[in-house]
């Protein structure tokens, strides 16, 4: 029998609603749903193929495993063995070297059920507030600001907002990739009431290629931009002068500070025409809503809390705030980003939006979980705590729900640091991140599908997350696995003492975490499981007595802040922590792809989610490559002072001279290096200590692999052949994986000299050893051998090494499924090294490709006709921005 059960999109911090169908344990199908007030129906290309990357168990982690020495691999074990091992250790460590010596760094992925006990178990139980997570290289420096400006954390707007707005100041931010079903909004809005849009980034992606004004500032001088628009203001008189006197404090000092920030000299510094922006400031000032959507482009900077304190002052000054379709909207990315601030699970922060510095809240804290005291020395944030694990100060760390062995800056420190560990525990539902490869132990966890519990969005409204199904093999849910960790430290820790877990399941948690709200600016006494199940998601505050939480804060004028006021802040421009030089002359931009998620372990197992980009790259300006002498498809080599890897050359104006950029996803399951985080900087904000994970000077140089080789494979089961052979990328100079089509596999590997007993295991491993259906070419002389192989009549897959001329016009006949259509030693013709490259995919859900795009254009179609036609960006969208700049392109060719 089907059975659908509503839950929530496990990807971005958009938080849709979705459907999940069911039938006989199987998750069959995921739609969006039409009830939930952040998507109401939609989804995009990752929410939408949601169901086809839960359907297959390989590569999921399925039972514990425990390495009993450093040099042993890991041996599967019960869930008993493992669970009194990772108590035993981490007692131990707190026993002989103090609470301080061990660390968690977990996840804005975990629901808010399973943080609240992991952040209960380091601060309660251990007295460590070494707890940091992933949203240190993601939220924190939004955090920071919110709370110096505003009082408290949290956005004080609502997804309505976007309709609402009449200028929507985009800030670092490639919505149209990063909250596509939020972009959807967006787009909408603009086509019924015109709204203007303003995209502030170094790069033109699809998000600023559509905006009314896209300035395209130098890297890093957001500061001085924001700095030169409120200038402008306050000349032109379109401040807020009676607010400011009435609701804020410290606007005398910024505007002294911004009276030398001129629109001419903040221009120059941001490499903008100083028309620009003062026409930014000036729809910006005089539009009646002003809403601004902004996200790692501000946050990611050593000095991402003053970016966001400057544009909170623009805000606050211009009084676009605490009014429909106003203010400053910080866009979450992971989808609990949010509900980790909440339950308070970071270094720097005690639950509920308290202070670790303060003695009153530490002791509420406390009080209320009934232990003595918590510890008031602040935690490690992220980047710390693997310097210290490097160094030897922590000794443990226990990882949940995040891949640091790629998603860090400066990657080389983060593996010496996890090499150096006493004791590395990994909770993880994918067996094979490269985290994993350092991880002592292994918990195997439920995922989306699988579990159960609550998240809030970007909008600060709090959704159920529900089990359509149970979870494969032994996984276990991550509070459950918490619990059961803190429950046999405890035994050790304080013996014969009531336990400070006593929890059957996550709604018990939940109630919990509720009763800590109470009276805070997140209070949510008024919420329980069963509201959320007949009214559906809800923001918060939502206090006792309520029935709805509230979609707006501050309307009233009155700040959480001491005095009620809200607080300016005078930031002077600063510039980039690595600035470029004559050694390292490009700026590095780092970001994301649209149907990728971070380290790919749920969407890199999809061929369709590679369809829209299939390799790796680096992205420089014609300008840049010509003066180099680089072409499209040259492996580069991009150095910095602390690493380096290869990427293949995509030539793009979309980056401005002087930059090049890469995206984050690619690592060490894709590639034969740990991917961009080789080369990035873990250089810190001083207020928010988040990474400048967006800005790093690096060198740009060829290769130097002139060996090459294009191997693919078609395989039923093309996760488990990936698995075989991740291992072999690592040896090559360059090597990078995909999965194309339906079930084919591709590397493409280079090296220095030909790798002659890499190809023999390689052709043992995808099964094209002579004996088979399998067509040999060999050129000694030449260096030369090419296979092909055959199952059933058909082209199953095939090696080209030494020379890959030919190897595309083969892969394209392998991945379309048709039958090579030549006489079979065709395959090894040097005709086929002209047929054209593969067209790319630009429509995920209908699989249209630009080249039909292109065709439908030259006949003088336009969107409408190109959508009714082939059905291109009539699904979920997210192709929509690509498919308008395509005719836009197209009329001004
Ligand atoms: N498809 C997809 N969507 C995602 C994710 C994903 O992995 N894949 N991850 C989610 C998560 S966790 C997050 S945090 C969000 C991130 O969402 P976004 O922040 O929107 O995405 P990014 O591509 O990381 O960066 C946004 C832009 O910042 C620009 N930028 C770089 N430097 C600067 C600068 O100095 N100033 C300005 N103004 N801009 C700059 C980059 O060119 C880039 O286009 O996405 C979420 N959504
Ligand atoms: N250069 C550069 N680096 C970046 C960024 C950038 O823009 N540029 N962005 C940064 C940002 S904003 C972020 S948020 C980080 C993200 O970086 P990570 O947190 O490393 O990203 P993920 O790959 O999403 O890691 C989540 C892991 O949890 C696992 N998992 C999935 N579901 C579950 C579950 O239910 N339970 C458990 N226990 N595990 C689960 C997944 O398999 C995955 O390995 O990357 C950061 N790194
Ligand atoms: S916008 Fe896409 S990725 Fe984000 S929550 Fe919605 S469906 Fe999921
Ligand atoms: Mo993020």
């Amino acid at each position: 029998m089907k059975t659908i059960t509503k839950s929530t999109c496990c990807y971005c911090g958009v938080g849709c609603g979705v459907l999940i169908e069911s039938e006989n344990g199987q998750i069959i199908g995921v739609q969006g749903d039409p009830d939930h007030p952040a998507n109401f129906g939609r989804l995009c290309t990752k929410g939408l193929t949601l169901a086809q990357t839960a359907q297959s168990q390989t590569g999921r982690a399925l039972y514990p495993e425990l390495r009993l020495s450093r040099d042993a691999q890991r041996q599967r074990t019960d869930w008993d063995s493992a669970l009194d091992t990772v108590a035993a250790r981490f007692a131990g460590i707190v026993q002989q070297h103090g609470p301080d010596a061990v660390a968690f760094y977990v996840s804005g992925q975990l629901l808010t059920e399973d943080y609240y006990v992991f952040n209960k178990l380091a601060k309660g139980l251990i007295g460590t507030n070494n707890i940091d997570t992933n949203s240190r290289l993601c939220m924190s420096s939004s955090v920071t600001a919110y709370k110096l400006a505003l009082g408290a954390d949290g956005p004080p707007t609502c997804y309505e907002d976007l309709e609402l707005a009449d200028c929507v100041l985009l800030a670092g931010s490639n919505m149209a990739y990063a909250h596509p079903v939020l972009f959807r909004r967006l787009e909408a809005a603009k086509a019924a009431r015109g709204a203007k849009w303003i995209v502030v980034d170094p790069r033109r992606t699809d998000t600023a290629a559509l905006a009314d004004l896209h300035l395209q500032i130098q890297p890093g001088t957001d500061v001085a931009l924001f700095n030169g628009m409120l200038h402008h203001l306050i000349w032109e008189g379109l401040i807020a002068a009676d607010y400011i006197a009435a609701h804020t404090e410290g606007f005398a000092a910024l505007k002294a500070l911004v009276r030398d920030y001129t629109p001419r000299m903040a221009a120059e510094i941001c490499g903008i025409l100083e028309a620009d922006l003062i026409q930014a400031a000036e729809l910006f000032g005089r539009s009646p809503a002003s809403l601004s959507l902004y996200c790692m482009g501000l946050n990611q900077s050593a000095h991402g809390t003053d970016k966001n304190l400057a544009l909170i002052n623009l805000h606050l000054a211009s009084q676009q705030i605490g009014r429909p379709g106003a203010g400053p909207f910080s866009l979450t990315g992971q989808p609990n980003a949010m509900g980790g601030r909440e339950v308070g699970g970071m270094a720097t922060m005690l639950a509920a939006h308290r202070d670790i510095q303060n003695p009153e809240h530490r002791a509420e804290v406390a009080r209320f979980w009934g232990v003595e005291r918590l510890s008031d020395i602040p935690g490690t944030p992220a980047v710390a705590l693997f310097d210290a694990l490097k160094s030897g100060q922590i000794k443990a760390v226990f990882i949940a729900c995040t891949n640091p062995a790629h998603s860090m800056p400066d990657l080389n420190t983060v593996r010496e640091a996890l090499q150096t560990a006493e004791f590395v525990v990994l909770q993880e539902a994918f067996a094979h991140t490269d985290t994993a490869a350092y991880a002592d132990v292994l918990l195997p966890a439920s995922s989306w599908g699988e579990k159960v519990g609550t998240v809030t969005n970007s909008e600060r409204r709090i959704s159920r997350v529900r089990a359509a199904v149970a979870a494969p093999g032994e996984a276990r849910h991550d509070w459950w696995i918490a619990t059961e960790v803190a429950r046999r430290m405890e035994m050790l820790l304080r013996p014969g003492l009531p336990t400070l877990f006593p929890y059957a399941d996550p709604e018990s948690v939940f109630n919990e975490h509720r009763a800590l709200t109470v009276g805070r600016d997140l209070d949510i006494a008024g919420l329980s499981y069963a509201l959320l199940e007949q009214a559906g998601p809800q923001q918060w505050p939502l206090p006792q007595g309520q029935l709805h939480g509230q979609a707006r804060r501050y309307t009233d004028g009155v700040f959480a802040t001491a005095s009620g006021q809200a607080k300016f802040h005078a930031t002077p421009y600063k510039p980039l922590a690595e600035p470029t030089n004559a050694r390292y002359p490009f700026h590095l931009l780092t970001g994301r792809l649209r149907d990728q998620w971070h380290g790919m372990s749920r969407t890199g197992r999809l061929p369709q989610l590679f369809s829209h980009t299939p390799e790796p790259s680096l992205s420089m300006h014609p300008l840049d490559a010509e003066r180099r002498g680089f072409k499209a498809g040259d492996l580069l080599r991009v150095s910095s002072k602390r690493g380096q890897l290869v990427l293949p050359l995509q030539i793009s104006d979309e980056v401005s001279s002087g930059s090049v950029f890469a995206a984050m996803h690619w690592n060490g399951q894709f590639l034969n290096s740990g991917g961009i985080n080789e080369a990035s900087i873990g250089k810190v904000d001083g207020k928010s200590f988040q990474p400048e994970l967006k800005h790093a000077a690096v060198r740009v140089e060829p290769a130097e692999l002139p060996w090459r080789a294009v191997i693919a494979r078609k395989h039923p089961d093309v996760l488990a052949l990936q698995t075989l052979l991740q291992p072999l990328l690592a040896e090559c100079g360059y090597a990078s994986l995909s999965l194309q089509g339906r079930d084919v596999l591709v590397i493409r590997a280079a090296a220095k000299t030909a790798m002659d007993d890499w190809l023999a295991r390689l052709f043992t491993l995808i099964d094209l050893l002579p004996g088979a259906d399998v067509l040999e070419y060999r050129d000694a002389r030449r260096g030369l051998l090419k296979r092909a192989g055959w199952q059933d009549g058909a082209l199953s897959g095939f090696v080209f090494a030494g020379d890959v001329q030919g190897s595309e016009a083969l892969l394209n006949s392998l991945i379309d499924a048709q039958a090579w259509q030549g006489p079979r030693l065709a395959v090894f013709s040097p005709k086929l090294a002209n047929a054209t490259p593969r067209d790319k995919v630009v429509c995920n859900c209908t699989q249209v490709k630009a080249s039909q795009i292109s065709g439908l254009l030259q006949t003088g179609a336009e969107l409408e006709e190109i959508k009714s036609t082939l059905g291109c960006g009539t699904v979920c969208g997210s192709c929509v921005p690509e498919l308008k700049q395509m005719c836009a392109k197209a009329v001004t060719a």
